[in-house]
């Protein structure tokens, strides 16, 4: 997969545990649970467990301040020598809480130079958050992409925060989406990587994801995770209680082979927590909560 990507993409993305597939065997990754606030309602989502964009939901990790996320690093990174990438991303949108997430990058960035930083969001505040990105030497950002057409939007996102007020239906989808479109533009242009993340949900947005991939592909991104919907009624999200069903693997598989054709596809994503430490399909978390990493000390 790798050998199809230029090589100054190459180059960044070797030692990436989700952008090359090789890596993953090797590097490790962590993601840092500081930002709890969202921005705007998805359906298969109820707030109560981490972002879906990017984590399996059902899941609650340990919200940590910027401080406790520079202690968890320097814990992880001191006893897990792979680990090469840092992620924000959840519980809720990392760029729904600025102040907390670029608070965190910056000690980062001072503390522990030699990791890398990635940052996963939906959208809405991405345009505005991008030159702060590029000053924080954040070279990866996935975005969670799962239309470009409001009509299909709405039936996935209810509401957005837009403006100090709460804008609904189609007409937020329209704003969501022109701002996912102009964030992913804007980071092209600084020649930050983006990777697109979609949910696929059966009977919703199936079909369409194969135009979503085509446009997000023209417009730069360099690869596009498909993941599967997770909707259970237990879960309590708008998509579970209504018994909107997950895609069959195959069903998933058949897409993303669809998709293959004009863009490079991510096939071994694990919907990581917001507090996932280790190997991809290895989740150490539990080894570095807040109370033991203040007691390695
Ligand atoms: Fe984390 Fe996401 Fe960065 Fe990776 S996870 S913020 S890009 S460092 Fe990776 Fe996990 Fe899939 Fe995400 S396997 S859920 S794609
Ligand atoms: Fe939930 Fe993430 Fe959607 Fe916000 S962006 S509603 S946290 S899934």
């Amino acid at each position: 997969q790798m050998s199809h990507l230029p090589e100054e993409i190459r180059q960044k993305v070797f030692n990436h545990p989700c952008y090359s597939e090789d890596a993953h065997h090797y590097f490790a990754r962590m993601h840092v649970a500081v930002a709890p606030a969202c921005n705007i309602q998805c359906h298969y989502c109820n707030r109560k467990y981490d972002c879906s964009n990017e984590s399996r939901p059902g899941v609650v990790s340990e919200l940590l301040t910027p401080e406790q996320a520079v202690a968890k690093t320097k814990a992880v990174a001191a006893n897990i020598p792979q680990m090469t990438v840092l992620g924000i991303a959840g519980p809720g949108d990392p760029l729904a809480n600025p102040e907390r997430t670029f608070d965190t990058f910056r000690r980062l960035s001072e503390e522990a130079p030699d990791i890398k930083l990635c940052v996963s969001t939906n959208g809405l505040s991405l345009p505005e958050s991008v030159d702060e990105l590029a000053k924080h030497n954040i070279d990866h950002v996935t975005i969670t992409i799962n239309c470009v057409d409001p009509k299909i939007g709405a039936q996935i996102y209810p509401w957005i925060y837009w403006n100090n007020r709460r804008v609904f239906g189609e007409k937020a989808a329209k704003i969501l989406i022109r701002q996912q479109q102009k964030g992913l533009e804007m980071l092209v242009a600084r020649g930050i990587l983006v990777k697109v993340n979609s949910v696929m949900i059966p009977g919703v947005n199936d079909e369409h994801l194969k135009e979503v991939s085509r446009i997000v592909k023209e417009k730069g991104a360099f690869l596009h995770n498909v993941m599967p919907l997770i909707a259970e009624a237990e879960h309590g999200t708008f998509y579970g209680i209504m018994g909107q069903r997950s895609p069959e693997p195959e069903e998933l598989q058949d897409l993303q082979d669809a998709c293959a054709g004009d863009m490079n596809m991510m096939r071994h994503c694990r919907q990581c927590r917001a507090d996932a430490v280790g190997l991809l399909g290895e989740d150490r978390g539990e080894e570095f909560t807040m109370d033991k990493i203040e007691s390695m000390n």
